[in-house]
């Protein structure tokens, strides 16, 4: 399986989440039938990436491109691929009647707890205190728990969960768990905690510490 050379920052989370979930993919026996879209945000540097089929959306609008993409070709794989910001601030209906209405897509959200590709402003995922550049004396809220708010709203059968890109055997096998709910005609979505080094504005050791405390807030495991 050949990769493209990454266009995101060194030391991004994103290629990581990506190169695993291709692998899943082709492991699966699936990569002719693949499609991934891509939300805007920091997602879009993936578009020559992979070895698979790729759309660029709007943001926000990834989960319905993918639904409707499912609903035309049945024996499609398809992946939504988006930020937090794009998940749970801007394409949050879009994503909750998705989930309710059981829809065979699996959405990947990166959760890097900040807008990324737009220089690092608060996002629902903003931990409370956390500094960034629209909060520099720290944010004020509670961050949001996608996972767990879908809980309530999915079908038996769908697969929630949440796991960080320094844990490749955790997320190894959600993704075998997402590609299997979508097989058996169900709705998934994994959270993927991931490094932003330059929003973070963390270096080496320090960004990997930075993650290990996001895991204090977002508990990770099938939810
Ligand atoms: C309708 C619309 N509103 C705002 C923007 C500007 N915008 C581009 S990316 C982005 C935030 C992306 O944050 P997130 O979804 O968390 O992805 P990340 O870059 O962190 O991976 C925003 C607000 C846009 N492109 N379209
Ligand atoms: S801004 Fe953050 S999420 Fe975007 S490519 Fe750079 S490190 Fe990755
Ligand atoms: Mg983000």
């Amino acid at each position: 399986m050949e990769f493209k050379p990454a266009k995101f920052c060194p030391g991004c989370g994103y290629p990581i989440a990506l190169m695993l979930l291709a692998k899943a993919i082709e492991k699966a026996g699936l990569s002719k039938k693949a499609v991934i879209g891509l939300d805007i945000g920091c997602a879009l540097l993936a578009w020559d990436h992979l070895p698979i089929n790729t759309f660029q959306t709007h943001h926000g609008r990834v989960t319905s491109t993918m639904l409707g993409f499912k609903r035309a070709k049945p024996d499609s794989f398809c992946v939504a691929v988006t930020g937090d910001g794009g998940a749970y601030a801007i394409g949050l209906q879009n994503l909750l009647h998705a989930a309710k209405r059981d829809e065979p897509v699996f959405v990947l959200v990166i959760n890097n707890t900040v807008y990324g590709m737009t220089g690092g402003q608060s996002a629902p995922t903003t931990l409370k205190n956390q500094k960034t550049d629209t909060h520099p004396e720290g944010n004020l809220d509670e961050p949001f728990f996608g996972p767990e708010l879908l809980k309530n709203l999915v079908a038996a059968g769908a697969f929630l969960a949440r796991t960080a890109v320094n844990e490749p055997k955790q997320m190894q096998e959600f993704f075998e768990r997402a590609i299997a709910a979508q097989k058996a005609g169900h709705f998934s979505l994994l959270e993927i905690l991931s490094f932003c080094p330059t929003n973070w504005r963390t270096r080496g050791a320090e960004t990997i510490a930075y993650l290990e405390s996001l895991k204090q807030a977002f508990k990770t495991g099938e939810v």
